[in-house]
């Protein structure tokens, strides 16, 4: 062989063994961390363990067309490739085992992930951008099979809308569009439905994604006869093919223990992607897993003797010792000195990382037991404390959760008494908590100066002779000045292109923008959901459309597993801001007006959720949120667009603040806290309370994620002593997450004289027409009603029983 595999340059045969034998020297060595890996889990050092063993040769192959600029979507078998790229080291795969909680150790997640879920950093410790065209990317990973594919979509559209839309600042994203988007997949987990769903969303939009399968036949215990069709996905997805009349795919398909072929075949999927935008799938067969599934289990349970037999033979890195050895490329002899040297760097790598683990928390363990000692000596309880001090000390190896909790239960036994050793140690638990808490829950929301909190309000102004609009129109336009303002944002849903949406907020700027930056989309709101997570993540600012509320539930999984702890599970160093934007509430039948906030509401805390009560609002929303780096979800009000609105001057430009309630009239006799399409009928019930004198106070939420920052709730409540929640969402739901904030955060019990009271929806879905929302949905009468009731129970004479 003269051809350097990589460069396809002439080389001499000296270089090229000698890239072999790296890239043999990188199979062992991952293979060792695996190795050893589950030893640590079996130990009983790290907790759960999935590694990469049986997969390595594909994925060096990968490695090698893996460009600067391109991305990675995958999952955890994917060790060798990030070793690969030069972004894995031993210890840090050790670091990640062990949930070292320290970014510089463990860059992954910094513990926050299981070891085995992969990313690189987007953003600098300031969570400003990096220049991702001069490094090697990985979208981080999440746990959920085929999670990663919805994702893997709106990285390879990115670098589609960056070679063709004008005017973008590509200098930290793209070169032309030039880069990959690479996705791997299990066989098994090809199953799912979000991977047919992106597999046909990829051939529809030609866009530069290579997925490969990694295939070894199994799913955990389950075989491919219970998996696939013909237990061959690439054989079934023959049709995707594309042929020299029609879109489509480049379908390869190899053996995954063929180092050379493997090599030629990355090289060739690389080259139609990346020039052509051509959507490739390699299937790579005949894989292993030489220690099963992960460390929960053993394969020898489910694996026959002649499959474990075939497993040991076509193990892909014995294949290529041999292959090496057959082609002269090193003898046997000087591969098992290289396999010895390489088992001591594991070994050596593995104990630097469990020093760098374990030290900081044996620090903490000494200072709290000099606390204790300290503390025994001058308590009347020192026996007891001696006792949790010793057994403290008697761990050699502890972590947190032993010295935070020796540390709190031994100020129990000095509950009644004062003495300076008392107050040394509690305010060592304080300072411990504060340092080590962050390192769980920070970053769940942006940490940098462009958080969505930050931004303040801008108010819309008006020309005197201000026209009254329907409020789409306000909406039209708004989104005109943004695609002005904002040359990488861009808007795609089912009939958000040709058509402007079902409901004309987007009238004509398809027209005036492109296909590409006002497009429609299949009907398909998860890949829609991802399209827009992958495209965030690369610098584009998306707006991704889901049709109706009702149907965000087809999304709701990847918003919460994926979108929703980007920032968290890379603790800030990737982002996607994405705005997904939808509309709901009260509209006829069970799939056009339901309400699932309080699911949504608890399944996405990581994004914001925005209940503009009008078009004016919501447009305000989308200007404040193009100005930050957070992903909000927008519920705007569905039988909204057609009423009138008075038109500002400032289109583009005003801003709806986020966290900040607004009261729409004041009142004496309680706070009436709601949101969104019900407002307009707990205002209409005011005015008729009014009339039998009860005086309300409305206060719209606007934003129930995050909810009230300033706490005027509380202050309404202070005034009126009393409140009541009132929302069109299932009794529990959104109003029992209102409640338990006027509670719990802002304390309002304090000020009550009547119990606080909630009134929302029937538990069924909202049945269809005018009466089946009247029966189903707090109607004006419900709400003049239940209001009335509270008066009457705290002033029977004034307000005597109405029914
Ligand atoms: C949505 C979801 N369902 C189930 C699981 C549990 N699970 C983890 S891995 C796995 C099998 C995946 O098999 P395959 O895709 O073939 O990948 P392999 O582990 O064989 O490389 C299952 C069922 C999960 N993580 N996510
Ligand atoms: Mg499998």
């Amino acid at each position: 062989m003269k051809t350097n595999p990589n460069t396809k340059t002439e080389i001499t045969f000296e270089d090229f063994k000698t890239e072999v034998i790296n890239d043999y020297k990188l199979a062992v060595t991952s293979r060792e961390c695996s190795l050893l890996g589950r030893r640590e889990v079996l130990t009983g050092k790290a907790k759960f363990g999935i590694f990469g063993d049986g997969k390595e040769v594909p994925q060096i192959a990968w490695a090698k067309a893996f460009e600067n600029g391109d991305f990675r979507s995958g999952y955890y078998r994917d060790q060798t490739f990030m070793m690969a790229i030069g972004e894995l080291t031993i210890e840090q795969f050790f670091a990640g085992l062990y949930a070292n909680t320290d970014l510089s150790e463990e860059p992954m997640s910094a513990g926050r992930q299981m070891g085995g879920h992969f990313a690189t950093h987007s953003l600098d410790e300031n969570g400003n951008w990096k220049n991702l065209t001069e490094q090697k990317n990985s979208s981080a990973d999440i746990s959920p099979t085929a999670g990663q594919m919805p994702r893997l979509l709106g990285l390879a559209q990115a670098s589609k809308i960056y070679r063709n839309v004008e005017g973008i600042d590509t200098t930290n994203f793209s070169k032309e569009g030039n880069e990959i988007a690479w996705g791997t997949i299990g066989n098994a987990s090809t199953s799912e439905g979000l991977f047919f769903e992106t597999i046909n969303a990829a051939g529809v939009l030609q866009v530069p994604m290579v997925i490969s399968i990694w295939d070894d036949e199994y799913g955990i215990s389950v075989h491919a006869r219970h998996q696939t069709t013909k237990e061959n996905i690439s054989e079934i997805l023959k049709g995707f093919q594309r042929d020299k009349d029609t879109n489509g795919y480049e379908i390869f398909r190899v053996n995954g223990w063929n180092y050379a072929e493997l090599i030629d075949t990355y090289q060739r999927a690389a080259k139609v992607a990346r020039k052509e935008h051509v959507p490739v799938m390699i299937h790579v067969q005949a894989l292993t897993q030489p220690q099963g599934h992960s460390t929960s289990g053993s394969h020898e349970r489910y694996k026959n003797k002649e499959r474990l037999a075939w497993e040991a033979e076509y193990d892909c890195n014995a294949q290529m010792r041999q292959w090496m050895i057959d082609n002269n490329i090193a003898t046997d002899e000087e591969l098992s000195t290289l396999e010895k040297e390489i088992k001591k760097a594991v070994r050596d790598g593995k104990k630097a990382a469990w020093s760098a683990f374990i030290n900081p928390m044996k620090a903490e363990k000494t200072e709290v037991v000099s606390l204790l000692e300290s503390l025994e000596k001058s308590s009347s309880n020192g026996v007891f404390i001696s006792k949790l001090k010793n057994d403290l000390n008697a761990i050699d190896e502890p972590i947190r959760k032993d010295i935070l909790s020796t540390a709190r239960k031994a100020l129990r036994y000095v509950i009644s008494e004062t003495s300076n050793e008392k107050i040394a140690l509690q305010d060592w638990i304080d300072n411990y908590i504060e340092k080590i808490q962050p390192k769980y829950s920070s970053h769940l929301y942006s940490e940098s100066e462009s958080k969505a909190e930050y931004q303040s309000e801008v108010l819309p102004t008006y020309n005197a002779d201000a026209t009254e609009v329907d409020g789409r129109v306000i909406l039209r336009d708004n989104f005109e000045a943004i695609f002005n303002n904002y040359p990488e944002a861009l808007v795609f849903g089912e009939d958000a292109g040709h058509i402007g949406d079902v409901n004309q907020g987007l009238e004509g700027l398809q027209e005036k923008f492109g296909e590409l930056r006002v497009s429609d989309t299949g009907i398909r709101e998860a890949t829609i959901l991802g399209q827009g997570i992958g495209m965030a993540m690369r610098g584009l600012r998306p707006i991704a459309e889901i049709q109706y509320l009702d149907y965000i539930l087809y999304a709701l999984q990847i918003m919460s597993d994926d979108l929703a702890t980007v920032q968290y599970r890379t603790k800030g160093r990737q982002k996607a801001p994405l705005i997904v934007r939808t509309r709901g509430h009260r509209l006829e039948g069970i799939w056009h007006s339901g309400s699932q906030m309080g699911g949504i509401l608890n399944l996405i805390r990581g994004i914001h959720v925005l209940v503009p009560r009008n078009m004016t609002k919501a447009a305000g929303f989308y200007n404040t949120l193009l100005e930050s780096d957070e992903p909000a979800l927008i519920v705007e009000c569905l039988n909204g667009y057609r009423l009138k609105e008075k038109m500002p001057n400032n289109i583009g430009k005003f801003k709806t603040p986020i966290g900040v309630v607004e009261t729409i009239k004041e009142g004496e006799d309680i706070t009436l806290v709601s949101y969104g399409s019900t407002l307009r009928l707990v205002e209409q019930a005011a005015k008729e309370l009014l009339e039998v004198g009860i005086d309300v106070e409305i206060i719209d939420v606007q934003s129930l994620l995050p909810f009230d920052l300033n706490h005027d709730i509380v202050k309404s409540i202070a005034k009126t002593n009393r409140v009541m929640v009132i929302d069109e969402d299932v009794k529990g739901g959104a109003s029992a997450y209102i409640l338990d904030q006027i509670l719990n955060e802002q304390n309002a019990y304090q000020y009550l004289d009547s119990q606080p009271k909630t009134l929302a929806a029937k538990p069924h879905r909202p049945a269809y027409g005018t009466d089946g929302d009247y029966f189903s949905k707090p109607s004006i009468e419900d709400i003049f009603e239940a209001v009335y009731d509270v008066m009457h129970e705290t002033n029977p004479n004034d307000f005597p029983k109405l029914r």
